[in-house]
């Protein structure tokens, strides 16, 4: 039997209205952490918190706004009136797959801003807390994208070669502290992420998904726990998670029907 290190810790997961964060949310919450969510979408912040005051005996705090905005994330974190434990950097997003010839400039801002900016301006402000108190869990969501390159993907895959190249870094900027570092990287899983890349059109989304059985966001979400659960002294850097029918970024088997 694992034992539970979380119970009672305070954990602030980002992009926590829908997928692998909405997921992590509720494991960390079964587990007896407390939570502060945060997204955009402040309607499921709200009703994700209820959903887990109904079941579980947590704390839950929402924060609204757009991980974009550095301002607006240095306000979250002075307002927390509890240090945060685990940083959980999952907000992100893929933004169209097209060619690099052909690609729109709006798409990339917007990954760069999200999954580059909005995760260091998190890290910066919540790590120079855990410096203070010399403690601290700082868990990134990469991709078999920080790994490999695929076509459509130049951008989205640079955006999480950089987590992986931001994992490693802080990991090294903190030798010395307390404060762990680690990336979780899967490969597919079905959220609502195919539906975001392909700009709300969900029969392409689906076709990504089709005859294959992806990942789920509590697969992953599993996982995530594991990597925040290990004991102190233990700093699990990084981990690669496929689906069996899922080699490589591109090397996928899909069943016959
Ligand atoms: P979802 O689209 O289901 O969830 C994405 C989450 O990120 C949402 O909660 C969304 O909240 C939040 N988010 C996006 N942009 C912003 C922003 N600007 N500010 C604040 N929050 C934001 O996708 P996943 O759960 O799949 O994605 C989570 C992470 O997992 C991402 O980093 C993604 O790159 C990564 N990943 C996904 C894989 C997959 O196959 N699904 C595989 C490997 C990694 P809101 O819209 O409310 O702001
Ligand atoms: C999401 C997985 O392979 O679509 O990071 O890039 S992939």
């Amino acid at each position: 039997m694992t034992t539970n290190r979380l119970k009672n810790k305070w954990i602030l997961v980002t992009g926590a209205t829908s997928g692998i964060g909405k997921a992590s949310a509720e494991l960390f919450a079964e587990a007896g952490a407390n939570l502060v969510i945060t997204g955009r979408r402040e309607g499921r912040l709200l009703k994700l918190k209820k959903s887990l005051n109904e079941r579980f005996s947590s704390e839950v705090h929402t924060r609204s706004f757009d991980v974009r905005d550095r301002e607006e994330c240095r306000k979250c974190v002075e307002s927390l009136e509890n240090p945060v434990d685990v940083l959980l950097n999952n907000a992100g997003l893929a933004s169209g797959l097209d060619t690099i010839d052909q690609a729109d400039f709006e798409d990339w801002d917007k990954m760069i801003d999200t999954n580059i900016k909005g995760l260091l301006s998190m890290t910066r402000f919540v790590s120079e807390k855990m410096r203070e108190r010399n403690e601290g869990h700082i868990i990134n969501i990469g991709s078999i994208a920080g790994y490999e390159a695929y076509p459509g993907g130049s951008v989205y895959c640079g955006t999480k070669h950089a987590v992986k190249a931001i994992t490693q870094g802080a990991k090294m900027d903190l030798t010395g502290t307390n404060i762990r570092v680690s990336a979780v990287s899967p490969g597919m899983v079905d959220t609502e992420f195919s539906e975001v890349r392909f700009h709300g059109d969900k029969e392409e989304a689906e076709k990504v998904y089709e005859n294959l059985k992806p990942l789920t966001a509590e697969d992953v979400a599993e996982i995530v726990l594991f990597v925040a659960n290990r004991p102190a002294h233990v700093n699990i850097l990084d981990t690669i998670i496929f689906p069996v029918h899922q080699s490589s970024a591109t090397l996928v088997h899909r069943s016959e029907e």
